[in-house]
């Protein structure tokens, strides 16, 4: 996979195999056909049948540039409901193609197609693609490259090649039956057998080592290394032995650069980081690893997928073939699993670059104060034995104490038909309605209310939220996505927010722009975003286990009086319920 993706420019090799393009006066239209279809895929030496589009996985690359319409086809020729989420793109008034299922779209159904409509509108870097139904996003994703403009430069040095590095997680079972098992017990669902790299176990693994992800290298290169957390409930810490990286951008916008031996990323989290090579050939293979950095009381997929960071041999050296097999392998040092100082220190170092060509608009006056309480709960059980949740009950997850119900129809639809009525109500609580001690002794009482509740905002408020991880099942790192817009993150301690002390600490100069971000375990994060643009925007934990269970709201934005302040018509294709 490796060789390959270094022998062809990584753009040219996706573009070359299903894109077509089209030129128009402010950018491209570019036509990518997704088929979705069963395929086997063996790893682990375990053989199985998967949901893949065009047959790939991980799924294929799409990449564009600043400015371009994205024209994307679904096809599903499976039986399983489809759509599939451009995550981290702002959908400007394009919210029909955002694409989490019964939000902003009924699911693509058997035998239907869908076109995915939209123009990437100044944004540039790496996102991804996956699937947002059930856990099929296991194995329906990929990588979303957004190139800067044609003569646009990167605010750093130029990279010789770049390499999209994509976690995932593989599943010797069904990740679907894994899912449903445990929304049927009410227990925590299997874990993973393995992380990946580009669908890659690597060598750690039992009957694993063939499959590895191999960089290849030159000395003295600058390489852009394009990192995708896609794994459905890990966050990942990784690191490439005796080599520090230069991270340069989280969630496709430029920060200020700053050198690391470790990455944390969440599910939902894209990093690009550059890898400046040795300057002299080594006499040595290096190991790249990650491994999850995990805080709740569940058990995890606690292994370590690793791929190898391998030097061309000159021509003129005498390295042969053999003596390149007796070279020691290094292998990194990751923090231990549960390493809370280092995920702090590694959040506080994330700052926007803040330039003129690349500003940090954070808003400074705030229109509308939200705080929510995030974490698990407990749901009475539902059959006539005993449940695997705690105490006998379900596990649940809430935000502001709602566990999220999905409805039969998409948000967005009702919204603009105006038939909201028994679909969703627009009370979504502002603050707890029963304050407590969030990050102390649990109450007693752990039930947790249910509902599709949303929040209304007139277009353009400028709003703050607080987000406060709460210890009621243990304190944990939620990492929370907010579709439809960036956010700044302006604040974040441990303990309960103290509303007339922490906001004089808030960063409004240069917080770090993104639109996933981990809600500290035992702590709170604020952040602050501008509702500029129309439509549902889904908010949600991307511990894919923790949305299972309702760790998932969802606010609507009106449209504003402008022509440009308004969501499109609804498509003549968009699947119907
Ligand atoms: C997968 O393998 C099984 C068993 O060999 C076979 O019956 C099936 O057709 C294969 N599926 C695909 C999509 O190739
Ligand atoms: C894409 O969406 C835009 C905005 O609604 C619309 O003008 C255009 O016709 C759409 N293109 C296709 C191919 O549906
Ligand atoms: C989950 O793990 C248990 C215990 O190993 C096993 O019995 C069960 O079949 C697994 N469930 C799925 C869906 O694979
Ligand atoms: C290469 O190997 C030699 C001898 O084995 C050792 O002394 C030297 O430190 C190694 N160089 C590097 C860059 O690892
Ligand atoms: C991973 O978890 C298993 C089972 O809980 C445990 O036996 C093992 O020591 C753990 N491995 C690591 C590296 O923590
Ligand atoms: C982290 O895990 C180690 C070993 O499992 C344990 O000794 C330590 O107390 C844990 N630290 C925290 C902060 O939970
Ligand atoms: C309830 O218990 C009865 C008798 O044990 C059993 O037949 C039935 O399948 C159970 N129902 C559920 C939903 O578990
Ligand atoms: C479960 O019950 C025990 C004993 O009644 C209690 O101490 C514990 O807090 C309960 N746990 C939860 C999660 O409700
Ligand atoms: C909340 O609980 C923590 C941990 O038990 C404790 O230190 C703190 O004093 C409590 N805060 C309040 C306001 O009771
Ligand atoms: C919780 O339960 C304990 C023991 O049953 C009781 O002493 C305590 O008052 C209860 N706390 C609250 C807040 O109800
Ligand atoms: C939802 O709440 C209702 C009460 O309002 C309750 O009867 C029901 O069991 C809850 N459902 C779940 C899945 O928690
Ligand atoms: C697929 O979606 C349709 C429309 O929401 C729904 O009626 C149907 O039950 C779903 N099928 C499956 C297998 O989930
Ligand atoms: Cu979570």
């Amino acid at each position: 996979m490796g060789v390959s993706l270094l022998k062809t420019p990584f753009f040219l090799l996706s573009l070359i195999s299903f894109c077509m393009l089209e030129h128009g006066l402010a950018g491209t239209t570019r036509h990518y056909h997704f088929q979705i279809r069963h395929q086997n895929v063996t790893r682990l030496c375990h053989t199985k049948t998967m949901v893949t589009v065009n047959g790939q996985f991980p799924g294929p690359r799409i990449v564009a540039r600043e400015g371009d319409r994205l024209l994307i086809k679904v096809t599903n020729h499976v039986q399983n409901n489809i759509s599939i989420h451009w995550h981290g793109i702002r959908q400007l008034q394009s919210g029909w193609a955002d694409g989490p299922a019964y939000v902003t779209q009924c699911p693509i159904q058997s035998g239907q197609s869908y076109v995915y409509n939209y123009t990437i509108i100044g944004q540039r870097g790496t996102l991804f693609w996956h699937a947002h139904i059930s856990w099929l996003r296991s194995t329906l994703y990929g990588p979303l490259i957004i190139l800067p403009k044609l003569n646009a430069q990167y605010p750093f040095a130029k990279p010789y090649k770049e390499v999209p590095i994509i976690f995932g997680e593989w599943w010797n079972a069904d990740p679907e039956a894994v899912i449903s098992q445990a929304l049927q017990t009410g227990g925590g669902p299997n874990v993973s057998d393995a992380y990946t790299i580009n669908g890659l176990p690597g060598p750690l693994y039992n009957c694993s080592k063939k499959d590895t992800f191999k960089l290849n290298v030159k000395a003295g290169k600058i390489y852009l290394l394009r990192l995708i957390n896609a794994a459905l409930n890990d966050e990942l810490f990784f690191s490439i032995a005796n080599h520090s990286l230069i991270v340069v951008e989280a969630d496709a916008v430029y920060v200020k650069p700053f050198v690391t031996n470790t990455i944390l990323i969440a599910p939902g989290q894209t990093t690009n980081v550059l890898l400046k090579t040795k300057s002299q050939y080594p006499n040595a293979t290096f190991l790249m690893t990650a491994r999850p950095y995990a805080t709740g009381l569940g058990t995890f997929d606690n292994s370590t997928v690793a791929g190898l960071l391998e030097y061309k041999t000159p021509p003129n050296t005498h390295h042969s073939p053999s003596s390149l097999k007796n070279l020691p392998l290094l292998k990194p040092t990751l923090p231990a699993l549960n390493d809370t100082s280092f995920a702090t220190k590694f959040s506080n170092k994330l700052r926007s670059l803040a330039s003129v060509e690349f500003p940090a608009n954070v808003p400074q006056k705030v229109d509308r104060h939200f705080f929510f309480t995030i974490g698990l709960g407990t749901a009475p059980c539902q059959q006539n034995q005993t449940c695997q949740g705690p105490n006998g009950t379900m596990f649940s997850a809430s935000v502001n104490n709602v566990s999220y119900t999905q409805p039969t129809t998409a948000l967005l639809q009702a919204h603009f038909l105006g038939q909201s009525n028994g679909v969703y109500t627009p009370d979504f609580p502002t603050k707890p309605l029963v304050p407590f001690n969030y990050t102390g002794t649990p109450p007693n009482n752990t039930m947790v209310s249910n509902g599709t509740k949303v929040v209304v905002l007139p277009f353009n408020t400028s709003v703050e939220l607080v987000m406060q991880d709460t210890s009621i099942l243990g304190a944990e790192s939620h990492p929370l996505h907010l579709h439809g817009f960036n956010f700044f993150v302006v604040g974040q301690g441990f303990g309960n927010f103290n509303p007339n002390k922490d906001p004089a600490n808030f960063n409004l100069v240069d917080p770090v722009e993104r639109n996933t971000v981990g809600v500290p375990s035992g702590g709170w994060v604020a952040i602050r975003f501008l509702a500029d643009n129309p439509g549902v925007w889904f908010m949600h934990c991307h511990l894919e286990v923790h949305t299972s269970w309702g760790l998932k709201m969802a606010w609507v934005v009106l449209d504003g009086k402008l022509p440009n302040q308004k969501l499109f018509p609804l498509p003549v294709d968009l699947p119907k319920c």
